[in-house]
Formats: structure tokens, sequence, C-alpha cells
């Protein structure tokens, strides 16, 4: 079993919907559990800024899906939500990123991990640490060690029963 962390975000529809939607649908892929769930995040757009803020958070798995496998559950769950994505760094109906692979390194064409943009976004950055505070990236760098660099990014918590509610 390998820990895993999956990034999610949405910004188009029923946003907070898509992110429970795809909780569950985490929770009950093969081989796998949910071990932590981070709040809700509401952070401004990376990428253009006549966009809807998004909604984001991490959730840790463990799994014995490699991490082809992975990404192919991640990406049908995806799917399942009518998946619409606009233009590059545009608007997403719901973006399931795989972040961080145990101490897996990959260097695919349709799959990179650690995610390469990771370190640099606080709506992946914040979530993580809250539930994995000492967390390091393969190359042994603390992912705390990120946090001055995006601290002007705009990301706040977000309360919506539909998620703090959920087990
Ligand atoms: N910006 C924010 N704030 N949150 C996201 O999840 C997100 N996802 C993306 C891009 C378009 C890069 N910007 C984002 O894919």
């Amino acid at each position: 079993m390998t820990e895993i962390f999956i990034g999610l975000g949405s910004n188009l529809g029923d946003s907070v919907a898509h992110l429970v939607a795809a909780r569950s649908a985490l929770d009950q892929l093969a081989n796998s559990r949910i071990t932590a769930v981070s709040s809700l995040y509401r952070s401004a757009p990376i990428g253009p800024q006549d966009q809807a803020d998004f909604f984001n958070a991490v959730i840790r798995l463990t799994s014995d899906l490699a991490p082809a496998a992975l990404l192919a559950a991640l990406q049908q769950i995806e799917q399942q939500a009518g998946r619409v994505r606009t233009r590059h760094w545009g608007e997403r109906t719901l973006d399931l990123d795989i972040l961080l692979y145990g101490e897996r390194v990959l260097d695919q064409a349709d799959l990179c991990i650690p995610h390469p943009r990771l370190h640099e976004r606080a709506f992946v950055l914040l979530p993580l640490l809250e539930i994995a505070a000492d967390l390091h990236l393969p190359n042994g760098q603390p992912l705390q060690s990120y946090c001055a660099a995006v601290s002007h990014q705009s990301i706040c918590r977000h309360d919506d029963e539909r998620w703090s509610a959920l087990p």
C-alpha cells in the first residue's frame, strides 16, 4: 500500500457538489482507502483572472493501485462529473491530480509525479500541509519551505456542510 495525495479543484457549475461527488467516488476506489481529508478552500484562480474562484481540497489515500491505474480511475471520475475544460488554465468542472505517490518520481508524457507545479500553488500547499504538516518531496525538500513564496496568493477556508458533514 502506498500513501498518495490527490488534489481536487473545480470552478464550474456547483463546485462543492462536484468535489463531494469526487470524494465519495475516491472512497469507493478498489483496493484503496481515504485516510485524511483537508478542509474545503476557496482560492483565486491561477491563470486567466476573468474566471470564477476555485474550490479546492486535498485527500490522502492509501492504495495499491499503480500510478497509471490510479490516473485512469481519476480520469473516469472527472468524466462522470461531466468534465468541461475550456481554455488553457481556464475553467474546470472537476480536476483530480495525483500530487504525490509515496516517494515515487515519474516523468512521463501523461503523468508527472510529484505534480510539477505543486510547490508553486497555495491551493495545493495549504490543504496538503493541513493534513500532513511534515510532508517532504521525494528530493527531501520540506513542503513547508515553499509556503513563503505563495503567501501572496489569495486563499481561505470555506465552510460548507456538504463537505464537513461527511465522515
Ligand atoms: N487555480 C486555482 N485557484 N485552483 C485550481 O484548482 C486551479 N486549477 C487549475 C488552474 C487553471 C491552473 N488554476 C487553478 O488547473
